[in-house]
């Protein structure tokens, strides 16, 4: 086993809450296609068994005891490989301790409590108290990358750069979302990409507003928005970037709509240091694109007042960004036992912690013009004054900007790992 992995692992051990219960983390199992034939959904281990594992193994299963120390207590138990997966899949054994000595391993430990987290364990009925505890844990201390991690982040990173520098030259009126999309993908593989790291986005025009659009064969017309979300993923560890161009020439209000979005994200990077709070990041970023959307007239009020109000999202529902790298939501979620925060302004942000030394988070600020949202009988009389709203009228098929970077946190400036991706229009 690698040094990395030793060291994580003891790592851990060291930060969970188990007392005297055994960690049992299941890499999961294939799942069926459901018409029964031979073929399976791809497979990928869970990310909790993969971070400690190092390696991908359906139906393994990492188990640890802390009576054998932080350590030696860990045992890596894989299923031998089959005849079958020899002769179609050309696999070879996975290294490890055979998984039928699991059974006596648990034997041994009869009566412990035990902590079971990863995928679904081949094993029944297991259930401690402490598991989710155990699993916040886990999670929290996950979120600080390792070097190792890091560098296959950068590498994603590169891949990702790679394809975005071969797009911007090919945007154009007449060019088709799909045809963007197999340009994007297949610079990330010719950059060592294993696969894109999520469903590659690309929106043309209004599809531009859709958050998470599939690319279809609409091709882009002249000065509409193009708007760009993927990224290339290398051994789990990925990269999640947007850019937001535009096929022709940009209008005034394309290029203020822009402008506001990109100032907003990059004040949003300069704040990502130890310490800070993220959702304060969201409400700050919130703030300074409602400001901007009052300067070029299509709302009107305070921007703090605005958002308090909840109006910001109209243009902007979603949070400011995610932490990203083995996945696309990687360890995001709470600080360990923090309730959700129930102010209305914080309505669409699912993170909420304190930054720290070694997270990787995405920085992703978005105004839209979403007919779903805009034309809700609902929402046009609760914010009937905080809009304006037939200058709206004009714009609902305009689509949207987003513009994401993915950022380290560390003890100085906060390092942009996506920075050689151009933002400019
Ligand atoms: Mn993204």
């Amino acid at each position: 086993m690698s040094d990395h992995l030793s060291t994580r692992r003891a790592r851990i051990a060291e930060a969970l809450p188990l007392e005297d219960a055994l960690l049992l983390v299941g890499a999961g199992e294939p799942v069926p296609l459901p018409e029964n034939s031979d073929q399976t959904y791809p497979f990928r281990s869970h990310a909790e068994y993969y971070y400690l594992a190092g390696q991908e193994c359906a139906g393994g299963v990492m188990a640890y005891d802390p009576r054998d120390g932080a350590a030696e207590g860990w045992v890596s138990f894989v299923p031998a490989v089959t005849e079958g997966e020899r002769v179609w899949e050309g696999r070879e054994q996975v290294p490890g301790t055979p998984i039928a000595l699991l059974d006596g391993w648990l034997a041994a430990r009869r009566g412990r409590p035990v902590a079971a987290l990863g995928g679904k364990l081949p094993v029944v009925s297991l259930y401690a108290p402490a598991t989710e505890r155990v699993r916040e844990s886990l999670r929290h201390a996950r979120r600080p990358k390792d070097d190792h991690e890091l560098a296959l982040i950068r590498r994603a990173a590169a891949a990702t750069a790679a394809g975005y520098a071969k797009l911007r030259e090919l945007v154009r009126p007449g060019l088709t979302e799909r045809a963007l999309q197999i340009e994007l993908e297949a610079e990330f593989f010719r950059h060592g990409a294993s696969r894109p790291g999520y469903g590659t986005i690309v929106g043309t025009g209004p599809n531009s507003a859709v958050l998470h659009f599939e690319p279809s064969a609409r091709a882009a017309r002249d000065g509409e928005f193009v708007l760009v979300d993927a990224g290339a993923e290398i051994d789990r560890y990925m990269a999640d970037v947007t850019r937001t161009y535009v096929a022709g020439e940009p209008s005034a209000f394309q290029r203020d709509l822009h402008q506001v979005v990109l100032a907003a994200e990059e004040r949003a990077i300069t704040r990502c240091v130890p310490g800070a709070e993220w959702k304060n990041l969201h409400l700050a970023a919130a703030v300074e694109m409602v400001a901007g959307l009052v300067a070029m007239g299509v709302m009107q009020g305070v921007p703090e007042t605005l958002v308090e109000r909840e109006a910001h999202t109209l243009f902007f529902p979603h949070g400011l960004g995610h932490m990203v790298g083995l996945g696309v939501r990687d360890g995001s979620g709470m600080y360990p036992g923090r309730p959700k925060d129930p102010r209305a302004s914080l309505k669409t942000l699912r993170m909420d912690l304190p930054l720290a030394d070694g997270y990787v988070v995405t920085v992703e600020p978005g105004l839209y013009f979403i007919p779903a949202l805009l034309n809700d009988p609902a929402r046009r009389t609760r914010f009937r004054d905080c809009v304006n709203w037939p200058l709206v009228e004009q714009h609902l098929s305009l689509g949207g900007v987003r513009i994401e970077d993915n950022v380290l946190v560390t003890s100085g400036a906060p390092e942009v790992l996506t920075a050689a991706i151009p933002k400019h229009l």
